[in-house]
């Protein structure tokens, strides 16, 4: 009997919004045609281990693949990574994504993680199936970490392949509908990533040492022909792109907003704030026209030389950004801006420039959408790293660690224990939060209705023109009285 290769999301959302596992779908296209493998998605199943396990009873497994982000999914690929080894000890584990790509030798040190892979997977996955299904070296396979005689082995990297030139994803394996989401774009939203990558070296983003400033595209063709292939065939009627920069092509991008005009799609993508400055009024109209609804870009600072600490590059500056809001709003498009405050040494000085930051934002465009998270290093050179090492920062030395304590939340983004940031400042970034998204209601949330809104902020009004922010204790409770939501955001 053929083994099967299982390709598996741990947990990661408590969420009723699942997320297509798109990492996987990736890797499984390699696969077809050439191994049995089923897709194992932990986000719609009460106890995933124990279907592997019942599949595992029905033929061998070749291996498992876990796919593995820091924060919620990094908490349950542990235990379930040691569940699967105790129960089938002979098949090997292996891990990819972001956490592996920056941590293989904290994840190699344990004996429930036989392989990891390095950025890019779907070539390296495919040559270490070949590799364990019919014999050959590890040593020749670009982008592979293994364990040789108890010591970690890092191979060279591979070099990353263009994204035309790797198959289409096989979404016929995924029960698609648990995929489709209502929200504030439609009411059967899809996704897709469209490139892979980043030419940009902003010196807190994981993004960096999986690339290394490189961006891969899909030709708009092929973007657009995924989207259409969605619609026919789930019926989509909006679709989001994860891609960590969608738009750094401009003929790319007025490529494919022709191609979607008439569709009756609407969508939402990331990017720049210097690039979807740099475009040109005839390429928005086109943007605008294909059903372009809101963007996403890293804001990240009020300060020029906060964003210049953090290697930000290109043209992105306080002023872009209050530029690029400004455009946004003759388009009638939502600009959603995220920060990353409370970077060492200052965090104080920085996060009151923020703050004051965003009430100009706010002032200029009020549909300005506001995402807040407080700076966790990556591994990576520059300032901010090594001042966070300069401060007493040290990532931990063991998988036990990372999902113990303090470190769940670090990667969260929310509230990282971090030690140059006192609970205080945390709790006055967390007012003032509560303050602005009562006084200034996302557009995303669909269930908040004009009288909530009016009543939010009439009750927020005081608060935000005197600059009172602490201890909203009245937004609190009526945020448990009626819910009301964050601005969306999909995992960024
Ligand atoms: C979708 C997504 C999510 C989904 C979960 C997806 C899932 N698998 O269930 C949700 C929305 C839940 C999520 C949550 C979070 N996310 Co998230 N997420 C993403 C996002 C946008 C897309 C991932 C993706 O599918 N990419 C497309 C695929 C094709 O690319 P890929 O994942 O890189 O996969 C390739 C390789 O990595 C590798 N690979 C991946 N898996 C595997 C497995 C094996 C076996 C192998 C061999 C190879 C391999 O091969 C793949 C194909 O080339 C990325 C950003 C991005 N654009 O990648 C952030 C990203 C991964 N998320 C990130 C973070 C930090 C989070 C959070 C933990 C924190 C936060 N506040 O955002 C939260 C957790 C919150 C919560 N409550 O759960 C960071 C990770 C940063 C880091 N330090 O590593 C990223 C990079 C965003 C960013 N720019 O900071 N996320
Ligand atoms: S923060 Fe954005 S622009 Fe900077 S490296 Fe990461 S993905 Fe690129």
């Amino acid at each position: 009997m053929t083994p099967l290769i299982i390709l598996y999301n741990p947990w990661s959302t408590p969420s009723p919004k699942k997320p297509l596992p798109m990492s996987l779908l990736a890797l499984a296209a390699m696969l077809e045609g050439e191994f049995d493998y089923e897709i194992v998605d932990a986000n719609l199943l009460p106890d995933p281990v124990a279907h592997i396990l019942a599949l595992a009873q029905l033929r061998p497994l070749l291996a498992v693949g876990f796919t593995v982000m820091p924060g919620p999914q990094l908490n349950h690929a542990v235990p379930d990574a040691q569940r699967l080894k105790t129960a089938l000890p002979g098949v090997p584990i292996i891990w990819g994504g972001y956490f592996p790509s920056a941590h293989a030798d904290v994840a190699l040190k344990e004996d429930y993680v036989d392989y990891c892979i390095h950025s890019q997977g779907e070539q390296t996955f495919l040559e270490l199936a070949r590799v364990l299904a019919y014999g050959g070296a590890l040593s020749g396979l670009a982008g592979l970490i293994y364990k040789d005689n108890g010591r970690v082995k890092h191979n060279p990297h591979r070099a990353l392949i263009p994204l035309d030139k790797l198959p289409l994803w096989p979404y016929h394996k995924l029960p698609m509908p648990h995929y489709l989401h209502r929200h504030y774009l439609g009411n059967r939203v899809g996704a897709h990533h469209s490139s892979y990558g980043c030419p940009f070296a902003c010196n807190f983003c994981a993004v960096v040492g999986m690339v290394n400033q490189r961006w891969l595209p899909e030709s708009a063709e092929r973007a657009a022909g995924v989207v259409l292939r969605q619609k026919a065939a789930y019926g989509i009627d909006a679709v989001q792109f994860h891609d960590m920069d969608f738009f750094v092509s401009e003929p790319r991008a007025a490529e494919f907003a022709e191609r979607l005009k008439g569709q009756g799609l609407a969508w939402w993508a990331l990017g720049r704030v210097d690039e979807l400055m740099r475009y040109s009024d005839a390429t928005w109209d086109k943007l605008k026209a294909s059903g372009l609804k809101m963007v996403f870009s890293g804001a990240e600072s009020g300060s020029d030389e906060a964003l210049a600490r953090m290697n930000k590059g290109g043209q992105v500056t306080v002023n872009a950004t209050l530029e690029l809001a400004k455009r946004l709003r003759r388009y009638d498009i939502v600009p959603e801006f995220s920060f990353v405050l409370g970077n060492p040494p200052n965090p104080l000085d920085d996060i009151a420039a923020t703050i004051s930051f965003i009430r100009r934002l706010k002032a200029i465009n009020p549909a300005t959408e506001v995402i807040l998270y407080m700076y966790t290093p990556v591994p990576a050179d520059g300032t901010l790293y090594d001042e966070a090492r300069a401060l007493g920062f040290h990532f931990p030395d063991t998988l036990a660690d990372w999902v113990s304590g303090d470190w769940r939340s670090f990667s969260l983004r929310r509230d990282p224990h971090t030690p140059w940031l006192d609970p205080q400042l945390k709790r006055s970034v967390r007012d003032f939060e509560r303050v602005l998204n009562a006084y200034y209601p996302t557009v995303t949330d669909r269930r908040l209705t004009g009288l909530k809104r009016a009543v939010l902020r009439g009750l927020a009004g005081w608060r935000y023109h005197a600059q009172v922010y602490g201890y909203p204790l009245e937004l609190r409770a009526f945020h448990k009285l009626f819910q009301y939501q964050r601005p969306e955001t999909t995992g960024f």
